[in-house]
């Protein structure tokens, strides 16, 4: 199918004007645990944080807002006024440090800032900060932007911007060097729900979508604020949660669609059983790689069949996926209707099913970093590197093996770390799991696995011996871990994922 949307644009006025003017101005939009916006109410929100931009900061459109806050839905309403005013929205992550929200603000040539009070001290600590508006509990002074948004008109009419004017620049979490951000247009904000979600997903209006992702990585953002808008049906939005408590909330607000990293689901597949699940009809789980065993344990404790799908904040979302007959256990699945997908070797030639490679797309959205040279190890003859492993079936099929980067060479064999994680966490004792190549001087590399052990079990030698010949009984036997390592827990980031460099780091250091 191929997306056509008119030469002028403003995504906000598609995503949440086009409801209120259609009589639906009554129907749930945003909640939490205190309170329930209606589309007429989100849109005031919305309208008088664009008055206090425009009027009171005196901002102009093509200026850049920084956000900072957790899930809630005046941080949405944030998000959405910044685009609305034709302003371009520079969300960041919670856990940011000063130093990171510095380099975010020098690199995006930031013009002002809104701000969770609660997240303030990492911000104000960030040199020549520009002028900021903090919000949220903790913020009742008399220039909050509550007090201000008392003082600001409630209607404010959606900035007449170009569909190819940028709206969003979106940081990677960059594990190495510095973070890039990423440029999406207004069409782009539009695309993303025209793909995925209506072909993938099959988002309904009666929908309610609930799920962990931050509203700041482009996951969240689209999975619990862009892809609800988009067809009328609502979000809850709620901050730190856990596992045990984002099953509670699935069950007491009736949750149809759950956003999350396979971590969670694998620590909720446990606990399932305690809580009425019976609402939700679709769990979709991006971040990382969703080993076979997390699917299977996902699917006996709820009856729910995973939708997998990859996305990148270069991409804006997910581009590969599948639901329904169409899922395939192991396979992340074909390309979402409107992106197109191959498998290419190192010289970029397209390679045939079987063989792994790299991994390139194309489609509605791609990869555009702001003044970074690293744009054309990303983008190559208009096919996005996303940088990862990957191998296509006869059918058509796209099996993630790993991170381009991450592939160990052990004695001249190709080991993919989550093909062995995924035989790990078959066994009994193991809760989570990570594995790394650790330089070998014989072997060039060996296998190194990170092993989280569920309550009762000990991480004694003899448990280490039984995994290792658990490994080798159930996938090729080269790729069992010649090291493994006992640890409380895995270092991960923000997003969920696994962080290598910090494995390989750990295992050094043992
Ligand atoms: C990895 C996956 C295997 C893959 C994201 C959905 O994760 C997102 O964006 P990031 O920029 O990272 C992108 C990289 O993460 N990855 C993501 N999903 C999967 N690997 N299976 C998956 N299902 O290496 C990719 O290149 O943080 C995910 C939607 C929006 C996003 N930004």
């Amino acid at each position: 199918p191929e997306l056509r949307y008119p030469p002028r644009l403003n995504c906000v006025a598609e995503l949440l004007d086009r409801h209120v003017a259609a009589g639906q101005g009554a129907r749930p939009a945003l909640c939490d645990e205190h309170e329930r916006w209606t589309y007429a109410q989100l849109q005031q929100q919305v309208d008088r944080i664009a008055h206090v931009l425009r009027g009171r900061l005196g901002l102009v459109p093509g200026n850049r807002v920084l956000l900072r806050g957790a899930n809630t839905p005046l941080m949405a309403a944030a998000i959405l006024a910044v685009l609305k005013a034709g302003l371009i929205a520079v969300p960041t992550m919670p856990l940011l440090r000063t130093r990171e929200l510095g380099t975010i603000i020098a690199k995006a040539q930031v013009d002002a800032v809104l701000c969770a009070a609660s997240l303030r001290a990492e911000l104000d600590a960030v040199p020549g900060l520009p002028p900021a508006v903090y919000f949220g509990p903790g913020a009742d002074d008399a220039s909050s932007l509550e007090a201000l948004m008392a003082q600001a008109p409630a209607a404010f009419e959606a900035c007449d911007t170009a569909a190819d004017d940028v709206c969003l620049i979106s940081f990677t979490s960059g594990t190495t060097g510095v973070p890039k951000g990423t440029m999406h247009f207004h069409r782009d904000v539009l695309a993303i729900c025209d793909c995925f979600p209506r072909h993938t997903l099959r988002t309904q209006p009666s929908d309610l979508f609930i799920g962990t992702p931050q509203l700041a990585f482009t996951f969240g953002l689209g999975g619990l604020l862009l892809f609800p808008l988009r067809v009328g049906a609502c979000a809850v939005l709620l901050e730190k949660l856990t596992p045990e408590t984002l099953l509670q909330a699935i069950a007491r607000h009736r949750a149809t669609v759950c956003f999350t990293a396979p971590t969670f689901y694998r620590q909720m597949a446990p606990l399932a059983a305690r809580y009425d699940l019976s609402s939700l009809r679709a769990t979709v789980s991006a971040g990382e790689a969703l080993p076979v065993a997390t699917r299977d344990a996902w699917q006996r404790a709820t009856g729910l069949a995973m939708i997998d799908g990859i996305g990148s904040t270069e991409m804006l979302h997910i581009f590969i996926s599948a639901a329904g007959a169409d899922i395939r256990p192991g396979a992340t699945g074909k390309p979402v209707p409107g992106y197109q997908a191959c498998i290419l070797d190192a010289q970029g030639k397209p390679v045939g099913p079987g063989v792994v490679g790299r991994l390139a797309v194309k489609g509605p959205t791609g990869c555009r970093y702001l003044a970074d040279p690293r744009q054309k190890d990303y983008v190559c003859d208009g096919w996005n590197l996303t940088g990862d492993a990957y191998e296509m079936d006869a059918d058509g099929y796209f099996i993630y093996r790993s991170r381009t980067d991450d592939m160990i060479i052990s004695a001249g064999y190709n080991i993919a770390g989550p093909e062995v994680e995924d035989a790990l966490l078959r066994h009994p004792a193991v809760a989570e799991c990570g594995v790394v190549g650790r330089d070998d001087e014989e072997r060039g590399q060996v296998v190194e696995a990170h092993v989280v052990l569920r309550p009762g079990f000990d991480g004694t030698p003899a448990l280490a011996a039984e995994l290792q010949e658990f490994v080798k009984s159930s996938i090729a036997p080269y790729k069992y871990p010649r090291r493994v390592l006992f640890a409380p827990a895995l270092p991960r980031t923000e997003t969920g994922k696994l962080q290598r460099f910090r494995l390989r780091d750990a295992g050094a250091a043992t």
